[in-house]
């Protein structure tokens, strides 16, 4: 090897260690912070899960790794409801009260939908105002636009960040409607639908498989003129759920009442939050139901990884592409282009 190039491969490796060193001090530096409760730090981690910069996003999930598990589960809580129910309200006035007896309080929201309306998020910012201005709590809106790994993996990062994070509950809002129920369910312990005064009708069709999900239910807006009617409703579905299958053997499902306007209910709420955990953690159940939920996410990192596997070979990616030109053109039938696309991967798979 010449002179010259010896310089230079030396330069190189130089270069690259030095830039590795600076990364993992930034990494460490980062693990401090975020161990430390520091917001901004737990928020730019954040950013980069949910970055769609290949870089920024493996920076993000070495982080996640690097971080120590928390020493205990946080309880990790899907809050779903109608558009308009009152989550963010209950949220609000949940995490207030939480926030007061010590405990650290992350909001998180998950939106399958940002990637076309970004509405949800000053609303939430500002209807959660209190809340978010108490040293305890964290509020992050939803991710806004696409990230690398789809918005459901970026939450699910994200709740798994606020959880070595320190904090204890982690409340996970449901934007949109539709998807967004089941997308959340892998990812929490716990389901709280929330139900408008008047609202039987979520018994019918597609709404019944979101009641099916739910561990508890709240009667919300139990205040002002609706009293009477939040009541009627609360009997109609502790009736109800008795016709559905039954989620848990150890777990009765109940029908509560709140009002967020009033702050009436929640302490019920709470109650209720802390006995199931208790049942579910001394059981096992949360420990075998969150390896239950990574098994599954890790079928969706794998289609992922193959994904972006062939769309990384040029070969598999411009067929791809003329198979889809096709499809669009009618020049060939989906699922002749799918048959023909996967034998056209199998053979750049098998034996090599
Ligand atoms: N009367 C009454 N109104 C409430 C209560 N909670 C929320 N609201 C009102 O209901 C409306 C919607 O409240 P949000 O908390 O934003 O509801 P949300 O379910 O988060 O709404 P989206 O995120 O837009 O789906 C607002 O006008 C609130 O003031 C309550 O307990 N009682
Ligand atoms: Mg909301």
């Amino acid at each position: 090897m010449s002179e010259e190039k010896k310089r230079f491969t030396n330069k190189i490796s130089a270069d690259s260690f030095l830039q590795k060193s600076r990364r993992s001090k930034d990494t460490a530096s980062f693990v401090t912070a975020i161990k430390s409760g520091d917001k901004v730090a737990l928020s730019q981690a954040i950013t980069q899960i949910e970055s769609q910069n290949e870089d920024q996003w493996h920076a993000g999930h070495l982080l996640l790794d690097q971080l120590p598990t928390a020493p205990k589960p946080a309880m990790i809580i899907g809050i779903t409801g109608s558009p308009g129910v009152g989550k963010s309200s209950f949220i609000e006035q949940l995490g207030l009260m939480l926030v007061s007896q010590s405990l650290k309080v992350a909001v998180l929201a998950i939106d399958p939908s940002s990637q076309v309306s970004k509405g949800s998020i000053l609303g939430d910012k500002t209807r959660m105002e209190k809340l978010s201005q108490h040293p305890l709590a964290f509020i992050r809106p939803s991710a806004a636009g696409k990230t690398l790994g789809g918005v459901a993996q970026s939450t699910k990062s994200s709740i798994a960040l606020c959880e070595k994070a320190g904090y204890n509950v982690i409340l996970v809002e449901t934007v949109g409607v539709g998807q967004s129920e089941v997308l959340v369910h892998s990812m929490t312990d716990m389901m709280i639908l929330l139900l408008q005064p008047g609202s039987g009708d979520e018994l019918q069709g597609i709404k019944k498989g979101v009641v099916e999900l739910a561990d508890l239910l709240v009667v919300n807006k139990h205040d002002s003129n609706k009293k009477d009617l939040a009541k009627q409703t609360k009997h109609f579905f502790a009736n109800a759920i008795h016709m559905l299958s039954p989620k848990h053997h150890d777990w009765d499902i109940k029908v509560l009442l709140s009002s967020a306007q009033e702050n009436t209910g929640l302490e019920d709420v709470w109650k209720n939050i802390k006995n199931f955990f208790n049942i579910k953690v001394t059981s096992g159940q949360l420990e075998s139901q969150r390896m239950e939920q990574s098994a599954m996410w890790y079928d969706a990192y794998v289609e992922k990884t193959v994904l972006s596997i062939v769309q990384e070979n040029k070969a598999l990616s411009s067929s791809n592409k003329m198979y889809k030109n096709k499809i669009k053109n009618g020049e060939i039938p989906l699922y002749q282009a799918v048959e023909e696309f996967r034998k056209l991967l199998k053979s750049k798979i098998v034996d090599k």
